[in-house]
């Protein structure tokens, strides 16, 4: 059985590659707004996200071209969205995967125009017909990104994280709040795979169960890591939510429930795959390297 480690780096690698490709700037009008896409975008990140559509492809068969592609639009959206909740309307953060912030490199507007043409390349890759050669499938993906990324998810999650500053939320709401900010973009990672070999509708739930489960330990890793972590090893500034008195997992839970918590919804992300055979070992992997994560 392939290490996870080697795979993730693999899949890193041939994810790096097709980014490179689709953020070519041939013919642009401005290398500017280039400039800023490609430095946001390549030489960083766990590739997490492209990770699980390479990983949920692969239990159907799909070719690696439309995986990569699919793979490559989602993490230009989670670019994105890391673009603009750095800015100092939102998090105002000067530190993102281990180097100045876009708005910090460049300038606050180049960051919102950087964001927003990232957002708009990713609905281009998914439906060019490369991605896909049927055109069912193509706007299958697209509408789900859109689902997972607009207002029924990242951006809806968002929202409620803004207005969370100024009212206290409890477990309930912390919950939802996170399946939509952080669990959409996952969850859209885990059933893009399904989407892509035209699964049954059994094999395409069975993910998005397993999605649901990896997407809260994720997130709920990431809270410890903001009050355990350090600036070096997670390349992002920590110490933000109990600095603006934001609850989150690990206010409410304590930092050994949160991390117990993690660990049971890793152990039931790992049961949802029942169904599928050992190529999902990986995905199964996963579900324990994001609860022991160090960035
Ligand atoms: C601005 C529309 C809009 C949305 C922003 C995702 C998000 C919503 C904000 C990011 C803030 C944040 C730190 C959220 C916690 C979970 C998360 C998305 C962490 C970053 O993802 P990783 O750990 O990062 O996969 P890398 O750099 O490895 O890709």
């Amino acid at each position: 059985m392939p290490n996870l480690t080697q795979a993730l780096a693999d899949a890193a690698a041939k994810i790096e590659r097709t980014l490179d490709q689709v953020l070519s700037p041939d013919n642009a009008p401005e290398p500017r707004i280039y400039e800023a896409m490609r430095y946001t975008t390549l030489g960083g990140g766990k590739r997490l996200r492209p990770f699980l559509v390479l990983q949920s492809a692969g239990l159907f068969g799909v070719a690696e071209t439309p995986a990569l592609r699919t793979g490559a639009a989602l993490e230009l959206i989670h670019c994105y969205s890391l673009v603009h909740d750095d800015l100092p309307a939102m998090d105002d953060d000067d530190l993102r995967r281990g180097k100045p912030t876009v708005h910090k490199e460049f300038d606050e507007a180049t960051a919102i125009l950087a964001g927003d043409a990232l957002l708009t390349l990713a609905f281009e890759v998914l439906g060019a017909p490369e991605t896909h050669d049927d055109a069912a499938v193509r706007a299958n993906l697209v509408v789900e990104l859109a689902k997972a990324a607009g207002v029924r998810g990242m951006v809806g999650g968002q929202m409620i994280d803004l207005q969370a500053e100024t009212q206290t939320l409890d477990l309930e709401e912390i919950t939802q709040l996170q399946r939509l900010k952080t669990g959409a973009l996952i969850a859209y990672g885990c059933q893009a795979g399904a989407i892509l070999g035209k699964a049954s509708a059994a094999g395409r739930q069975a993910l998005l169960d397993y999605a649901r489960d990896l997407g809260l330990a994720f997130q709920i890793a990431d809270d410890l890591l903001d009050v355990e972590g350090n600036a070096e090893e997670t390349g992002k500034a920590v110490g933000k939510d109990a600095a603006a008195g934001k609850e989150t997992f690990v206010s409410l839970m304590g930092v050994e429930g949160a991390r117990r918590e993690a660990g049971r919804l890793a152990d039931r992300a790992v049961s949802r795959l029942e169904p599928f055979d050992e190529r999902a070992d990986l995905m199964r992997e996963t579900a324990r390297f994001v609860v022991d994560r160090k960035n």
